[in-house]
């Protein structure tokens, strides 16, 4: 019997992308709901082929499915995700809500899968933060091979992470500047239109933002808790597609033609890197979006540190960044027999 499944926040940008993502790998769904808050209601959604209405979140039985994608945010997800998995179903929560809970995975298929065999214990899986996904996914084969010592990341953050509204602000603010309107800033915290804004999520009494605090526990919890990580997280005016300049301190020594061998075969990843200024080739957000992998590009060697080595890393945040990766978690759970309907 196929799996009932329910995507919980599905008029979202991640929910929206949930639902074409688990037609578009033709997850083994029986029936799928599309649950929203009220004012939502009877809103028309593609599945695939097949349009789903959207229910009622507050009001539905969860009961009668197996799986919940949920990506309604956190407040939503700290108030009901417990109660779902009560019920019965396994939870794939994608917000920040349970992420350093000891008793709830933290998963990134290609990099700590193993956290999947079993029912965990809150009935709760965490998809990690958009750019720390794609940074672990990058890191793991490296770090297999050479041990990471330490990571010093910068990032440029497409306004998609921060949700439909601040997508909408920096078309609109586009607009304002040609036509001479005043710019408002409401959804990001400055102007976005031609401009960059060092300061992702709120700060923190260290002085980082939320969201390099994010990237460095993260990366501790799903790959190793040795590696030290520090990160400035910029947000760019890019709809889709985050990116990541990684400089990375290796405890052994690792040439750039051997991690590019290595990247070449690493599961996830699409090595895209050539110099030659005749026809170079390197990855930039545009290029991602739509796509499943994590593209690498610009891999060379850091002189200015013992055994370093650079990378840039491009991700669609939608897809890898948040609704692929948690299916990915649960193709997984079905193939371990986690969830069975
Ligand atoms: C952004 N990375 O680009 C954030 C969005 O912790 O799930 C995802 C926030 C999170 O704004």
């Amino acid at each position: 019997m196929p799996l009932n499944i329910a995507v919980y926040g599905a008029t979202g940008a991640v929910g929206k992308e949930m639902l074409t993502i688990l037609a578009e790998r033709l997850f083994p769904a029986g029936e799928v709901h599309a649950l929203a808050s009220r004012q939502s209601i009877g809103r028309e959604l593609s599945y695939g082929d097949r349009t789903l209405k959207v229910k009622d979140a507050a009001n539905f039985d969860f009961s009668k499915v197996d799986l919940v994608l949920m990506s309604a945010g956190g407040d939503v997800s700290k108030a009901e995700a417990e109660k779902i998995a009560k019920a019965g179903a396994l939870v794939i929560d994608n917000s920040s809500a349970w992420r350093m809970d000891p008793d709830v995975p933290l998963v990134v298929p290609e990099v700590n899968a193993h956290e999947l065999e079993a029912r965990p214990k809150k009935g709760i899986i965490a998809n990690p933060n958009c750019s720390t996904i794609q940074t672990v996914v990058a890191l793991k084969p490296i770090h297999d091979r050479a041990r990471i010592r330490r990571v010093s990341v910068s990032t440029y953050q497409s306004v998609s992470g921060a949700g439909q509204a601040a997508m909408d602000e920096l078309w609109n603010q586009t607009r304002a500047i040609y036509v001479n309107d005043p710019i408002e800033p409401d959804a990001l915290p400055k102007q976005i239109a031609f401009n960059v804004i060092p300061k992702i999520d709120v700060f923190m009494e260290d002085g980082a933002t939320k969201e390099e605090w994010k990237m460095t526990a993260e990366t501790k919890k799903i790959l190793d808790p040795k590696i030290r990580l520090f990160a400035t997280c910029v947000r760019v005016p890019v709809f889709v597609g985050h990116c990541v300049a990684a400089h990375i301190e290796l405890e052994e020594e690792l040439s750039p033609e051997e991690a590019r061998d290595i990247l070449r075969e690493a599961p996830g990843v699409m090595l895209i890197d050539r110099t030659d200024e005749d026809d170079p080739m390197y990855v930039t957000p545009v290029e991602s979006v739509g796509e499943f992998a994590t593209f690498v590009s610009r891999v060379r060697t850091d002189p200015t540190v013992e055994h370093g080595l650079a990378m840039w890393i491009v991700s669609d945040n939608l897809r890898k960044g948040a609704a692929l990766n948690a299916v990915q978690i649960a193709e997984v759970l079905v193939n371990n027999g986690v969830v069975r309907a």
